[in-house]
């Protein structure tokens, strides 16, 4: 019957599940939809993907039927794969938004991960599996990475033992994969783990009861460091969608012509890169601030064949927020994410709209709750927001000269300061603010932000390295996770970043473009450091 190539899905509507219907699609196999609870018993294989917050999954599932549904096709050991939070769901309870009750088929509380000891929250990123346990759906996964991102997990206890087949190191020693008999779920994406995570989702799509058993017990690894290929895109002058690079944010020919640079096409770069060994992909729309992104369909036709083509995660930016169209339709910052959401995207990225949050937050004190940053964070969750920070250089003489955290910079300035701080700017560097990278990362970490894309417009482009003082001044400054970004022009500037500050990836554009790096050499160099990364 067709049923041997049809999987169920069960999508309860709380967020973007694009990547995982992709990605079975992309394996060959058809979706069919859960829309009753009866449909969840009447599956031959079910998938469940959580996403969004515990407490609200469950107020879904339990009002709907289908958390009493769920239990019972478990309990007949049917074949079942649960992602990320649908591996959470099976513990008792979760300390997110609660405590909260969960589906109870796994002994176990799901708790947020401490940040209190320096850790970094979220866990985003590539971590290898140590495999405890022979599992099918493991089979060939032993010692790769695969791809995280979650605040909170499940550990380990007495009481669940037996059910975990991989746990991982991150601060604890976490559940990242359980497996007893039929029932399967894992805490890390496989539908954006590149050729890794196709071939355990394909395990579990085709498996059958006499599958080969993954060889047992690898050592568990360190989170590896990520590279990522940025994509400045915009249009041309001719109104063709094009990735383009700046000079220092300039991203004009030095001709007479003056036109945009043309580096290429969104969705073959992506792939490109994405068949290279990119471990993200980012796309930036950098003239979203003055057009109306969701008036830029081309953008959001990329965002859907990207997504159909690259498995790793794909973090879209440029024009998010609120924006009243020339008819006098209002579309909330929350509108332009839930549309790059949906079409593909698994992370937005916020910069000249977190910048003017960042400053009404530190002048008044108040979180207001309405900023784009603290909305889309409330619905998709904080690993789901980046802010990209645009910041350009200040020398002073003195710390004293500014109410702006300064560092003691490593090369003196053109008179000799000693000094610099790092304004922000909005609009693709066009207007500086009146606040400092330091200052507006640690705004936006208590505002909801996720992750933080540092930027440099001094260094953008220049292939000169990435400004050390500047990402070193941030990573120390905040818990999240930041991106070095700008000046990456050799191999050694990767390794020089990871060693000199607590960056978490570095991106980078101009050398993958112009085809002078491979990412392949980058990761090569870095194991060659002994910096840990996906191969
Ligand atoms: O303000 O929310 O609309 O977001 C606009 C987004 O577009 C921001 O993320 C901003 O960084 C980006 N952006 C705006 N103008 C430009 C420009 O170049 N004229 N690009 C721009 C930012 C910086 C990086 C670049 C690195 C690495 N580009 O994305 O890829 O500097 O380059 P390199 O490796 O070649 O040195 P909003």
């Amino acid at each position: 019957s067709s049923d041997a190539n049809t999987v169920t899905l069960l999508d309860y509507g709380a967020g973007n599940v694009r990547s995982v219907r992709n990605a079975i699609r992309h394996l060959g196999f058809g979706i069919r939809d859960v829309r009753s609870p009866e449909d969840i018993l009447a599956a031959d294989r079910l998938v469940f993907p959580g996403v969004g917050a515990f407490g609200s999954a469950m107020d879904v599932l339990n009002s709907t039927g289908m958390a009493d549904a769920l239990r019972e096709y478990i309990q007949r050991d049917r074949p079942f794969l649960g992602i990320c939070l649908g591996l959470q769901l099976l513990f008792d309870s979760s300390e997110e938004n609660g405590p909260v009750s969960g589906l109870g088929v796994i002994p176990g509380v799901v708790r947020r991960f401490d940040s209190s000891k320096g850790l970094i929250v979220p866990h985003i990123g590539w971590n290898a599996l140590e495999i405890t346990k022979d599992a099918q759906l493991l089979q060939g996964a032993d010692g790769h990475h695969v791809y995280f991102v979650h605040s909170y997990h499940a550990l380990p206890s007495d009481a669940n033992r037996d059910w975990i087949s991989s746990i991982c190191n991150y601060g604890d020693s976490f559940i990242s994969s359980i497996s007893m008999g039929n029932i399967q779920a894992v805490q890390f994406h496989p539908e954006k783990s590149g050729d890794t995570g196709l071939s355990i989702l394909k395990n579990f799509l085709s498996a059958n009861s006499s599958g080969v058993k993954a060889p047992a017990r690898r050592k568990a690894s360190k989170l590896a460091k990520r590279v990522i290929a940025c994509l400045d895109v915009r249009s041309n002058d001719n109104g063709d969608l094009v990735v383009t690079k700046g000079d220092q944010y300039d991203v004009r020919d030095h001709t007479s012509s003056k036109e945009v640079r043309n580096l290429g096409k969104p969705v073959d770069l992506a792939s490109e890169y994405y068949i290279d060994g990119a471990d993200e992909v980012s796309f930036l729309n950098i003239t979203g601030f003055r057009d109306f992104p969701l008036g830029d369909l081309p953008m959001l036709e990329v965002l859907h064949c990207a997504s159909e083509k690259v498995f790793v995660p794909l973090t879209v930016g440029g024009g998010i927020r609120d924006f009243t169209d020339a008819n006098g339709r209002y579309y909330s910052s929350l509108e332009v994410a839930s549309e790059y959401f949906r079409s593909g995207a698994d992370k937005i990225s916020i910069g000249s709209d977190a910048v003017y949050a960042a400053e009404a937050f530190l002048q008044t004190g108040v979180k207001t709750g309405k900023s784009s940053l603290e909305q889309i964070s409330r619905v998709y969750g904080n690993q789901a927001v980046v802010v990209s920070i645009d910041p350009r250089r200040v020398y002073v003489n003195s710390p004293e000269d500014v109410p702006f955290k300064t560092v003691k910079v490593s090369s003196k300035g053109p008179s000799g300061e000693e000094y610099a701080w790092y304004q922000c700017t909005v609009s693709g560097g066009r207007d500086s603010r009146p606040i400092g990278a330091y200052e507006l990362a640690k705004a936006v970490e208590e505002l909801g932000a996720g992750e933080i894309l540092l930027n440099c417009i001094d260094c953008d482009g220049q292939g000169c390295g990435f400004d050390i003082d500047l990402v070193k001044m941030v990573s120390d400054a905040v818990t999240i996770p930041v991106i070095a970004s700008s000046g990456a022009g050799a191999v050694e500037h990767f390794s020089e970043v990871f060693a000199k500050t607590n960056a978490s990836a570095a991106l980078a554009a101009g050398i993958f473009h112009r085809k002078e790096v491979p990412i392949l050499a980058v990761k090569e160099h870095l194991v060659d450091a002994g910096v840990e990364v996906r191969v």
